[in-house]
């Protein structure tokens, strides 16, 4: 049996408010096609599929013109689970109508946990594998505030509360131990001793909502899991991993390779797994140093042989730099062929004064709303304990806005 594992697609993504449309399409289709050709039986993508609570509706289409693409290959079941940037509502709403079709999505925790626990059929109504559906667990999931708990105490029952919802799903899945099939989980969640990227957005702060490695029940047979960009192992387990990213979601990752996982079932034991690299549609490029050092990078970088333009952000280490130096810059860039889409003066004090924002080109679109939450914090010059807790109660906020927003 051949099962294939993906994550993190954040459809209807913006980088500096450009949108990722194309480079989604050309994905989508190559990975469909990918799934035919390999034969592959169950597709598990583990969370993130929207980059937020409120998708545009090209994203949408994008999902569903990929589903039904999908299940028309030789792939018979489509298992989704919600991340942190997916809407429980938006996802869940067609569930019915999908799990006709054996794609079953759980956008947010189940109160029964049973729910969580899919048996996979094949047409002869035989069970072939389960799949341990647990998308990411909010807060209100797993924990309930208790008034004058300190930091760490709350810190603590999220973890505590995280670790028991996987265990009693773990325990549901004993029954089925003795069929000698494939019990996979997919989850969405940070585990220790894998490595985060810039712009991988933590809803929890600090070590809030990370469980190690080892707090998995034993009795899955691989762990497919989302959250983190970059594909890796976990804790140098072979079995529990992050597919990561299809895409370059910033400029901070543009360095990774993208990968999906492919894993070969005998029976209960895996007999393979193999990454997948996932072509760049679109090439996106990190310039930093001085002046000159961009001047000549951008003079010798390769017009790219990509169907998409190539992105650039430029990192410059100057205070500032004149209108002409600025159009110098920009024209490098165009002869090029290179679309440049922020510019950012990295020794520039900084300053909330507006003039000064305007003089370096950086405007409030340029930046996302945490962002400027967090900049107004650090003006604000609270200690961490302070920040740390404004800062998830603003999450928390986030969400709960964009979860009305799609009821
Ligand atoms: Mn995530």
């Amino acid at each position: 049996m051949k099962i294939i594992h993906t994550s993190d697609w954040h459809l209807g993504q913006r980088l500096f408010d450009h949108h990722r449309k194309e480079e989604n399409d050309l994905f989508l289709d190559w990975f469909s096609e990918k799934i035919n050709e390999i034969k592959a039986d169950i597709l598990i993508i583990s969370g993130d599929i929207f980059d937020n609570g409120n998708p545009p509706q090209y994203a949408l289409k994008q999902y569903y013109d990929f589903l039904k693409k999908t299940i028309l290959t030789s792939c018979k079941c489509i298992v989704i689970i919600g991340g942190n940037h997916d809407s429980v509502s938006v996802l869940n709403a067609p569930g019915d109508l999908l799990s006709s079709f054996q794609i079953f999505v759980v956008g947010g925790a189940e109160l029964e946990f049973c729910r969580e626990v899919l048996e996979i059929k094949n047409n002869e109504k035989e069970i072939i594998a389960i799949v341990a559906a647990i998308p990411f667990l909010r807060d209100r999931d797993i924990h309930y505030t208790i008034s004058g708990e300190s930091f760490l105490e709350r810190e603590n029952r999220v973890k505590q509360g995280i670790i028991n919802h996987y265990q009693n799903i773990g325990e549901l899945c004993k029954k089925y131990e003795d069929l000698q099939i494939p019990i996979i989980a997919t989850g969405h969640l940070f585990t220790t001793g894998a490595i985060k990227s810039e712009s991988e957005k933590e809803i929890y702060v600090g070590n809030l909502g990370q469980i190690d490695a080892n707090e998995f029940p034993k009795i899955f047979d691989y762990i497919a899991l989302g959250h983190l960009h970059r594909s890796q192992k976990v804790a140098g387990k072979d079995y529990i991993r992050y597919s990561g990213s299809p895409l370059s979601m910033s400029f901070s990752e543009s360095g990774y390779k993208h990968y999906f996982n492919l894993i070969t079932f005998d029976n209960k034991t895996i007999t393979n797994i193999e990454r997948i690299e996932i072509p760049k549609f679109r090439k996106l490029v990190l310039l930093k140093g001085n002046l000159a050092e961009i001047i000549e990078k951008l003079s010798s970088e390769q017009i790219s042989e990509n169907k998409l333009h190539t992105w650039v952000e430029i990192q410059l280490n100057e205070s500032q730099i004149s209108p002409s130096e600025r159009e110098k810059i920009i024209d490098l860039s165009e002869e090029s062929n290179l679309e440049l889409l922020s510019l950012r003066l990295m020794n520039r004090k900084l300053s909330w004064d507006s003039e000064n924002e305007m003089d370096n080109n950086l405007s409030l679109s340029d930046l996302d709303i945490e962002t400027v939450f967090m900049k107004k914090c650090s003006l604000m010059k609270f200690n961490d304990e302070v920040q740390s807790e404004l800062v998830r109660s603003f999450k928390e906020l986030l969400i709960w806005k964009n979860e009305q927003e799609n009821l």
